[in-house]
């Protein structure tokens, strides 16, 4: 639409985004968990139309991190542009915690991680001063009566990778505030403003704002906080989740902030937290979210920037930088033969152990290869070849975390194959124990025998009522609306995926997959 950017920003799984200008180009980054290549970064120069270019984590050597730990992996990252130079900040949580990446081409390739030493907690940005120094801030735990965590902030040397002593700055702006996290600093008028979210990352989620003289405080809260949050919109408002902003200013000298925020898809959050932007009228002492609204719309005013739209990648072909492994793949599970052929081996991780195995197997990387449910309603086929051995099992599936997944699973018989509709989740009076792997229920919806060496296995989604396919007959079709992340829990948002297992043996088989085809309803 004419002189409006269309939100969101990126649709489906792109949380925590951050985003940096240099000169006329904008670039963005955002969380991505266990999936690999991780850290996806976005180009635009019109901030209409973004273009993933790379991921900052393309190699297995530069890190590790496992499908077992799907919403572990790579939190939030903060890109920033100095000089000539990229870096990304973020934190691998499942091991070497807080690290930086550089580049001079945002497409890559990126640096090998530079491990930051004394640092602590998740969230890391930096910031550098108008004299040149670079602080690094972020959040941690705090041991304090009444809170849990707080903002620190250290000066940074970049040369090093290393930080001095830290500051705790600011706990947000509620007294005994839930989760201050996603700090960002920015220098405006000779003032500090340190802009963080609170409330937790679901629907009580806000960005509120400090500011400051001295870069390590004493900072003042606005005593208009917050400046943005839906949580008082109530639960059934179709964007939700509003909140881990970071704010920019065009080259024109107006300000935006991109944010994450949740779509609702038939009142659950399947699609996980989106990339969104708003405009920010930053005239005045503090800055005013979408001025005159006070919310996050499907529209946004643009910046009147030249236009510049780009050829979309046809996501159908697996070399695209739309699809992702599951886990660092240094066990090569995943084999592409060509932009639409491609092998996933039948190794011992299980899909999910919801036969009663053992969850911790070693590799780190499962059978599967996904991309994002961008749509509420949306088609999928892909042609499945399964290997000859009964104990292996392959297909097609929506899967929002390692436990919540509906699938059609392929079993190839003597003569034909069994196609099993398969539902696993972790039953919602027993959300209190969804990280327990004895919870999950794994319920064998359909099944039917079907002829032949290959099935065509195809999806239809309409607002979280999901029907599968084989070879065009109907399988069966279920509610979807537990994929969602208000009931599965995590910070994933819903995959398409092919799968492959040898169910607790490395097989050494494949399964062939072949003609994948995604398009949004
Ligand atoms: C992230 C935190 C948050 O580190 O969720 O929404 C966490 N905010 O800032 C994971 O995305």
């Amino acid at each position: 639409m004419e002189n409006m950017i269309e939100n969101p920003l990126l649709k489906g799984f792109y949380p925590d985004p951050s985003i940096c200008r240099a000169g006329d180009d904008y670039y963005m980054v955002t969380s991505s968990f266990s999936f690999f290549p991780g850290i996806p970064v976005f180009h635009s120069k019109d901030l209409k139309h973004w273009e993933q270019v790379g991921h900052v984590i393309d190699r297995p050597e530069q890190m590790t991190f496992s499908c077992r730990d799907i919403s572990g992996g790579l939190y939030a990252p903060t890109i920033r542009f100095h000089e000539g130079i990229f870096y990304v900040i973020c934190t691998n949580v499942t091991n070497i915690g807080d690290f930086v990446c550089t580049a001079k081409d945002p497409a890559g390739a990126w640096s090998e991680p530079h491990i930051i030493k004394g640092a602590r907690g998740i969230d890391p940005s930096l910031f550098w001063d108008e004299d040149g120094t670079c602080y690094m801030c972020g959040n941690a735990g705090i041991d304090k009566p009444g809170q849990d965590f707080g903002i620190w902030c250290a000066r940074f040397d970049t040369e090093k990778f290393a930080i001095d002593e830290p500051h705790w700055l600011w706990a947000g702006a509620l007294i005994a505030a839930h989760a201050p996290e996603a700090p960002h600093i920015y220098k405006k008028n000779g003032w500090y403003y340190l802009m963080i979210a609170e409330g937790g990352t679901e629907e009580y989620h806000a960005v509120t704002i400090a500011r400051s003289r001295d870069i390590f405080g004493p900072y003042t809260g606005f005593r208009g906080n917050p400046i943005l949050t839906h949580r008082h919109l109530g639960l059934d408002y179709p964007i939700a989740n509003t909140g881990h902003g970071d704010l920019f200013e065009t080259q024109k000298g107006e300000w935006y902030m991109v944010l994450l925020a949740s779509r609702l898809c038939a009142g659950h959050k399947v699609l996980g937290r989106e990339t969104f932007i708003v405009p920010v009228d930053f005239s005045g002492e503090w800055p005013v979210v979408n001025k005159g609204v006070g919310k996050v719309e499907f529209l946004c005013p643009d910046a009147g920037l030249p236009e510049c739209p780009y050829d979309e990648p046809d996501g159908n072909d697996f070399h695209a930088l739309c699809w992702n492994c599951l886990g660092t793949p240094d066990n090569q599970p995943v084999r592409i033969l060509d932009a639409h052929t491609l092998t996933i081996r039948c190794i011992d991780t299980p899909v999910l152990p919801c036969r009663g195995e053992n969850p911790d197997y070693a590799a780190h990387a499962l059978g599967f290869y996904g991309r994002r449910q961008q749509h509420m309603s949306f088609d999928a086929g892909v042609k499945v070849a399964p290997p000859m051995d009964e104990r292996a099992v392959c297909g097609l599936g929506v899967m929002q975390s390692n436990h919540s997944w509906l699938r059609v699973e392929l079993v190839k018989k003597k003569d034909g194959m069994l196609a099993r509709l398969i539902r696993s989740r972790v039953p919602e009076e027993n959300a209190a124990h969804r990280y327990d792997w004895q919870e999950i229920r794994c319920d064998v919806l359909a099944e039917k025998e079907f002829e032949g060496e290959e099935a065509l296995l195809s999806i239809h989604d309409e607002m979280n009522d999901y029907a599968f396919f084989v070879n065009g007959t109907p399988l069966g079709h279920a509610d979807g609306g537990f994929l969602g992340s208000d009931i599965s829990m995590g910070f994933i948002g819903a995959y398409v995926a092919l799968f492959a297992s040898g169910n607790g043996q490395d097989t050494g088989l494949e399964a062939k997959f072949s003609d994948f085809s995604y398009r949004g309803i």
